[in-house]
């Protein structure tokens, strides 16, 4: 089984929904081993457009890369994502950022995610379910990586409830 981080967001909608529903229909595929505190963030590149909410998830997944991004992209089609313009608004956007610690380069996929390491939005949570993970590519901590990080954009954890999931996760495995 691989262990791999994830990055969500969403600026449409009913957003929270939005990340606790992609969570409970990736459950149908995937072993869900943690989700971060939601945070409200600010729009990166193109800044005329909704904040986001963003979240990291841990899994583990027998799916190899291009298996388990197929599968989160059909979450994110029925969730109803319309891609229309790069970095536009949407729904639900559903970025692989680590896959234990392979590195790939391709048309298709970029593992970690290109930038990754650069974003506040995408940082911070990972940060706070998995401080002490080695970025595989830099071979330093997140928790190093956050320290050093120049993002000014604002990212906060969202107001009270912060969490998405306040029940054990197994009671949003789906049947
Ligand atoms: N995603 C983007 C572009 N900009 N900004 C924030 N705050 N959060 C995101 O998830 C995000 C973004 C492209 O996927
Ligand atoms: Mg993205
Ligand atoms: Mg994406």
């Amino acid at each position: 089984m691989a262990r791999v981080f994830l990055g969500l967001g969403s600026n449409l909608g009913n957003r929270k929904e939005n990340l606790r529903e992609a969570v409970q229909m990736m459950s149908a595929f995937t072993e869900i081993v943690m989700v971060s505190s939601a945070y409200e963030t600010e729009p990166v590149g193109n800044e005329e457009q909704p904040d986001f909410l963003n979240c990291a998830v841990e899994i583990k997944t027998s799916l190899p890369p291009r298996k388990l991004l197929a599968e989160l992209k059909a979450v994110e089609d029925k969730l109803g994502r319309v891609r229309k313009e790069k970095w536009g608004p949407r729904t639900i956007d559903i970025d692989i950022i680590f896959y234990d610690n392979l590195v790939i380069d391709s048309d298709e996929l970029n593992i970690p995610h290109p930038g990754s390491h650069l974003r506040r939005f995408v940082l911070e949570p990972l940060s706070e379910i998995s401080p002490d993970f080695i970025h595989p590519a830099l071979d330093v901590p997140l928790s190093q990586l956050l320290d050093k990080l120049e993002d000014s954009k604002s990212v906060r954890k969202a107001g009270s409830p912060s969490t998405l999931f306040p029940q054990p996760l197994t009671a949003y495995k789906q049947k």
